[in-house]
């Protein structure tokens, strides 16, 4: 198999499954503001960062606003999220994500975050698998959210490392052109999907797990 030296994670979808909690703050903004939010347009929000996906909203909603009332929307619906953030535990790991990093780290491949979240911080901690990182790259540290190879870019540079000895697992499509944009290897973490909407991965798992099992990078 082939092998790699660094592996860059995203979070969301990748690791945890935060979707389900971005998707309840959500919908509580758009019910306020008076009309539904399905899990449907969930979808469309999905490694999308914070701003352009309270634009992709308020468009759902027909709603226009000016930037000083959306922040404060912004920062409404993130206070929200951020209470489910802090019930979140261990048991919130999407299958086979412990193992599969254990495995690797095993192996010396050094370990990277790449996520749009500013949260990320707060979540891997409440996960309880910071120590697996060498390095932290989220929405606090980029200009350029995903599709642009920003986020994985800086993780190569991070773990030391050319972007062509580097793996991105991402569930996204912005996050696999990134990968790709960036010239790195990417894998599409589908889960319960299908990896017809994740075109241009060069490989491709339902989960972490399974990465594991097949042998991925090992
Ligand atoms: P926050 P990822 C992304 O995480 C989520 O998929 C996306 O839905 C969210 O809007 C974005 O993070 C920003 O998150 O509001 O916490 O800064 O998939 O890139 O790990
Ligand atoms: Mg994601």
């Amino acid at each position: 198999m082939q092998k790699i030296k660094g592996a860059i994670f995203d979070l969301d979808g990748v690791l945890v499954d935060t979707a389900k909690y971005h998707y309840l703050a959500w919908k509580k903004l758009a019910n306020k503001l008076g009309f539904d939010f399905s899990e449907k347009d969930n979808e469309k929000l999905k490694g999308v960062s914070r701003t352009r996906s309270l634009e992709i909203l308020l468009d759902i909603g027909k709603v226009q606003a000016d930037e000083n009332q959306k922040s404060k929307w912004a920062e409404e619906k993130n206070e929200c999220y951020v209470e489910y953030l802090k019930k979140l535990d261990s048991t919130a790991l999407l299958e086979g994500t412990t193992d599969y990093l254990n495995t690797l780290h095993a192996e010396g491949v050094k370990i990277s975050l790449g996520s749009a979240s500013k949260n990320a911080p707060l979540i891997l901690s409440q996960l309880n698998i910071n120590n697996y990182f060498d390095a932290v790259i989220d929405g606090n540290s980029i200009s350029k959210a995903k599709p642009d190879p920003e986020v994985f870019l800086q993780g190569a540079k991070a773990l030391g490392l050319k972007p062509s000895e580097c793996a991105v697992f991402e569930d996204s499509l912005a996050g696999i052109q990134a990968a790709k944009k960036g010239g790195m290897i990417a894998v599409g973490v589908v889960g319960e999907g299908d990896k017809k909407n994740l075109p241009g991965a060069d490989f491709y798992v339902k989960s972490l797990g399974e990465a594991e099992r097949s042998g991925l990078f090992i």
